[in-house]
């Protein structure tokens, strides 16, 4: 238990002796693991992320690392709360997070902890739990975005990204109790829609050629209605306009443009607009069609998302330079993750949401000298579901029993434990009608195969990942793996019942 892992910690690691761990946890907003050089993939070599690549190569990267439910305020909230979204309330974007109920960060602060949350949070209530906090109201704006505080409300000049760490290495300079250990959250807005580069990378990958995905061009044949029906395709859903930065004279009274450029100063105007030049230009004159749009639009899309990727990872940089210059890396662990995965043109798609893996799984790397051996890769299934008992574990601090996750701190010391779990639980609520049309759907994942139920819709999906990683051809139906969908109807039984999913849950 916590109690023995603590112990044995302030043995091996004499540091622990006179000071628990701090926790420093970087979370960002939609990044793919497809876009970590860390994990490979096809775009490692074009679009590399050196900081974050330090963290998992002096320490810990989990290879298969997943969420219960790929949506922003639900996988915030399981993270909080060690609770899947039936059991903490959260279980879509419409929702308010309960700030009255058990989170790692109220108990962490009650067991002598600092604590401190800075940027995205996207849960509708005030944080709570925190010492200091300054949050991003809602998605927050990527120029001169507006902060909320305990004190109010303030707009804050210069990029959103830059911004957050700012704050955050402001907090950790000046304001950080040396007596007590920390547990600071530094939560990023990018790289969300509609991905608005930075001005330092107004620029970056322009002569790029980015690697396209094998399935871009997916007609969903052998997938059911839910794959056909989304709304979230590069070709259909993506626009021009405020996610391409393809202005027309036409767009300059629209919303999203004055949203964006009513935010921006002169200069940061004038940078933008420059960059773009070259890019609006080719797409006026080239009049492109179909399968040649959809190709011209990925290439602009990965430019931008990847852009906004190139500031999160300087600033995890600076981040990482604070605590070495500072000696305070020797007792942080450091963690850096997305709150889920992001299609990056896999299947014709953008945005996440479903059970499919480019969006079930989340990006995890973490480092802590001198405990975690550097370069360890761990394979076996975690889930953001993990994370309370994991950082509370680090912190000496028993988890409530009700916590449904299990800690990973085993796991990042290079134990092999003779039992962990071998299934894990998704449930999607969100639901059709909704933004991007995804119906809603829960289901299993095991190592091998995947089994998804479209409750609204009646349909069962079923994929060997081993025979078809890119989950292109439904097998529930195929007689060949009776015995499997069979297996897999019983685990999500039995899992549902563990996990205490209410019987009328759909
Ligand atoms: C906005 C985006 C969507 C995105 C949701 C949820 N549209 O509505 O593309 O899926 O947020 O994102 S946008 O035109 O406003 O960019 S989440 O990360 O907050 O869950
Ligand atoms: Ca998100």
């Amino acid at each position: 238990g916590a109690a023995a892992v603590a112990t044995t910690l302030a043995a091996t690691h004499p540091a622990h002796a006179q000071q628990r761990p701090n926790i420093l946890w970087i979370y960002s907003d939609d990044h793919a693991q497809n876009a970590i050089s860390a994990y490979g993939g096809r775009l490692a070599s074009a679009a590399p992320t050196p900081n974050i690549d330090r963290i998992a190569r002096e320490g810990v990267l989990f290879r298969n690392s997943f969420v219960t439910n790929a949506i922003c305020g639900p996988c915030r909230a399981v993270v909080l709360t060690g609770l899947h979204s039936h059991l903490n309330g959260f279980r879509d974007n419409s929702c308010r997070f309960d700030g009255s109920q058990e989170t790692f960060p109220k108990l962490l602060r009650q067991n002598g902890y600092q604590t401190a949350l800075f940027g995205k949070w996207h849960l509708v209530t005030d944080p709570t739990g925190f010492d200091t906090w300054a949050v991003l109201p809602g998605q927050g704006d990527y120029y001169n975005p507006d902060f909320i505080t305990p004190a109010g409300r303030e707009r804050v000049e210069g990029y959103v990204t830059d911004i957050i760490t700012d704050k955050a290495l402001h907090w950790l300079h000046h304001d950080r109790d040396g007596d007590k250990p920390f547990m600071l959250m530094v939560q990023h807005k990018a790289p969300h829609r509609e991905w608005l580069p930075g001005p330092k990378h107004l620029a970056t990958y322009e002569e790029v050629i980015f690697p396209e995905p094998e399935t871009l061009f997916d007609d969903y044949a052998g997938r059911g209605t839910a794959a056909r029906e989304q709304d979230m395709t590069i070709a259909k859903t993506m626009r021009p306009g405020p996610d391409l930065k393809l202005w027309g004279e036409e767009d300059r009274d629209t919303p999203p443009y004055k949203n964006f450029f009513g935010r921006m100063n002169d200069e940061q105007r004038t940078a933008w607009e420059a960059a773009y030049q070259a890019r609006n230009e080719t797409f006026r004159t080239a009049n492109l069609q179909g399968d040649d749009l959809v190709r011209f639009k990925y290439q602009c899309y990965m430019k931008d998302y990847l852009r906004c990727i190139a500031s999160v990872d300087d600033n995890v940089g600076r981040v990482l330079d604070y605590l070495e210059k500072t000696g305070l890396d020797k007792n942080t662990v450091v963690f850096y993750s997305s709150d889920q995965s992001f299609y990056l043109g896999e299947h014709g798609w953008f945005d996440k949401r479903f059970i499919y893996e480019e969006s079930l799984r989340t990006p995890l790397v973490a480092r802590w000298p001198g405990v975690i051996p550097p370069g360890t890769e761990i394979t076996p299934m975690v889930q953001n579901l993990d994370c309370a008992q994991t950082f509370l574990d680090i912190a000496g601090i028993p988890a409530p029993d009700r916590m449904q996750g299990l800690s990973m701190l085993p796991l990042m010391q290079g134990a092999q434990p003779e039992t962990w779990r071998t299934s894990i639980y998704y449930h999607y609520y969100e639901g059709e009608g909704k933004v991007h049309n995804v119906y809603k759907h829960y289901g299993v994942r095991t190592e091998r195969y995947k089994l998804a139920f479209f409750y609204t819709l009646n349909e069962w999906e079923f994929y060997d990942l081993e025979k078809d990683p890119h989950e292109m051809k439904n097998a529930y139906d195929d007689p060949d793996y009776a015995d499997q969908v069979r297996e897999l109807k019983a685990e999500l039984a039995r899992l549902r019942e563990r996990y205490k999913v209410p019987e009328d849950e759909a």
